[in-house]
């Protein structure tokens, strides 16, 4: 390379020269190229093996690999340790029911029957379901229809008794035999009988305890109202101490051994 800048400068000097020979005479400045005017001698000898040279520097990064072969599987590890108890699950559904059991040894002989309590049970059970024949008569009367006011429900019960017998039937259902205490109240209880079709029924008034002196069945005594039939009460026979209703809403007094239908009267805030 350097060979050829010379040979190039050494042509310029050589023209350079005759130029300014020709030109300027001998003030030519002739220093010009002295120097590069050295031609490359011959190729020498091939010198010593020099010393090795430091390492140099790393290379870039090759390309990742092909994967290489699957190896062979590996031993199956031992049992690991025992986790913690996990939480209780959902309760399961109900199993079918199992085969009966073997049937059970025979009992010890029994003791010989003591009829005589079982007849007293039975007799007291005799007693209860004609209780409950009474209750569902009732029940069924009761349905039939009752009457009622503001304050009180009339239930015509229709079963012949005596007096007596009819207050306590009213009381052993948390009532008493009808008191009709004013007009309102009469008309009531008369109204439900004319409906029935009857033309009595006793009603909760009394002289038992003071001929003359009537009062309600209850023992409160009779108030300003009052609906006697013309001519009653008349203690007939000297025997008449109870009063029954006709359907006109009238009051007699009659014999208390009679038996006919009669009225109870409930309190409502007593139901
Ligand atoms: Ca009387
Ligand atoms: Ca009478």
């Amino acid at each position: 390379m350097g060979g050829e800048k010379l040979v190039a400068c050494m042509l310029v000097t050589v023209l350079s020269l005759t130029l300014m020979r020709s030109v300027y005479g001998q003030h030519m400045p002739e220093e010009a190229c002295s120097v590069q005017i050295l031609v490359p001698g011959l190729k020498g000898e091939p010198g010593e093996k020099g010393e090795k040279g430091a390492p140099g520097r790393p290379g870039k990064v090759g390309p990742p690999g092909e994967p290489g072969p699957l190896g062979d599987k590996g031993q199956k590890g031992s049992t690991g340790h025992h986790g913690k108890m996990g939480p209780a699950g959902l309760k399961g559904i109900k199993g079918d029911m199992g085969d009966p059991g073997p049937k059970g040894p025979n009992g010890e002989p029994g003791v010989p029957c003591e009829c005589a309590p079982l007849r007293k049970m039975i007799g007291e059970m005799d007693i209860q379901v004609a209780q409950l024949t009474n209750e569902l008569k009732f029940i069924k009367n009761a349905v039939a229809g009752i009457k009622e006011t503001d304050s009180k429900v009339y239930l015509l019960v229709k079963e012949e008794k005596r007096y007596r017998d009819a207050e306590v039937f009213c009381q052993g259902r948390g009532g008493h035999l009808a008191m009709p205490k004013d007009a309102a109240a009469n008309r009531a209880i008369a109204g439900y009988v004319t409906e029935a079709g009857l033309s009595r029924v006793y009603i909760g008034i009394n002289d038992l305890e003071r001929e003359g002196h009537f009062v309600y069945v209850e023992r409160s005594p009779m108030t300003t109202f009052s609906k006697w039939r013309e001519g009653e009460p008349n203690n007939a026979y000297d025997d008449e101490d109870c009063v029954e209703m006709v359907s006109s809403g009238e009051w007699i007094d009659v014999a208390c051994h009679l038996t006919m239908y009669f009225v109870c009267e409930f309190d409502k805030d007593k139901i």
